[in-house]
């Protein structure tokens, strides 16, 4: 009987779309190539913020094909049944955006090339945004509110576990050259230089207006409106007919309209503990 999620080497998964034995396909068969590009990051850290932004450095600032192709079809998700099928025997370079923990990602990975960003984001927001997202989805356990679903996020029994496990994991990638860490914050603060960035790390080249429409297309408002990205297509199977939105509010520091005095003092407290040892350059955020 399901508890809301799949299990896999003990931590969870959505329950669409995942089995263990296609986790462990994936982890053990899935081969990289050198011209890959790699979207990593915990669940609700602006994922699909990169991969917009990834699409229109590729396209030169075209919005073409992030106007006519649904964003988990552009950078398909690893893990799922869906994204290893189309992603396993593509020809040429591939966008490839996974959730999964280090530990259970396929090893090959670490052999290759590919490009890897791994992006973060203020676990706080990332807590805020889970609750409002889980609670319209059709394929994660429910939370029953946002007090429970602190408590699950803190213990790590929220879908792919531990944020602290998480990015203690991929972060110790830091220093490999073809490893970017990014943070939703300095996306925020300024996106210009934070796409520019990425273009150099990608070695890619963008005219002025060709980065002026890469910022215009991957805005918020933008995104909101584009029907390939704002996950409206999902709406009745994935995520309920009419609540809520996959774009919510996207900025930064919404937890404080949320935490209470006391979960605040909690969660700093806890963050403390499991990050002393962790290059506090990593975590830009108040
Ligand atoms: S998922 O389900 O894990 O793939 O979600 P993910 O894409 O990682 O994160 C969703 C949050 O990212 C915000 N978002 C954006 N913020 C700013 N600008 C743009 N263009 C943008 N696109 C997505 C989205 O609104 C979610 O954050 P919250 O805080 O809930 O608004």
């Amino acid at each position: 009987m399901s508890d809301g999620f799949v299990w896999f080497e003990g931590i969870p998964f959505p329950v669409v779309d995942f089995t263990p034995e296609h986790m462990r396909e994936v982890q053990e068969n899935f081969v990289f190539k050198d011209e890959d590009v790699l979207t990593l990051s915990f669940p609700k850290s602006g994922t699909n913020w990169l991969i917009e932004i990834l699409s229109l450095i590729f396209s030169k600032g075209d919005p073409k094909w992030v106007q006519s192709v649904p964003i988990w079809e552009r950078s398909p998700w690893l893990e799922t049944m869906y994204g290893y099928k189309s992603l396993k025997d593509k020809e040429g370079p591939r966008f490839i955006t996974s959730h999964v923990p280090i530990h259970l990602f396929p090893k090959s990975v670490f052999k290759s090339k590919a490009k890897v960003i791994y992006l973060i984001r203020n676990p706080r927001d990332i807590l805020v945004s889970g609750y409002f997202f889980w609670i319209i989805s059709n394929f994660v356990k429910k939370p029953e509110s946002l007090e429970q679903y602190f408590e699950w996020f803190i213990q790590g029994n929220v879908a792919f576990g531990s944020w602290f496990d998480h990015i203690r994991g991929w972060t110790s990638m830091k220093g490999k050259e073809n490893f970017l860490i990014l943070s939703y914050e300095e996306l925020k603060q300024d996106t210009r230089s934070a796409v520019q960035k990425l273009c150099q790390f990608l070695g890619k080249k963008l005219e002025p207006e060709e980065l002026n429409s890469v910022l215009k297309n991957s805005s918020f408002q933008v995104m909101k409106e584009n029907k390939m990205s704002n996950y409206t297509l999902l709406r009745g199977w994935l995520l309920d007919q009419n609540n809520g939105s996959f774009l919510r509010k996207g900025i930064s520091g919404d937890w404080k309209n949320y935490f209470t005095v006391a979960q605040a003092e909690v969660f700093d407290k806890i963050f403390q503990e499991k990050t002393a040892d962790l290059p506090q350059e990593l975590f830009p955020w108040e």
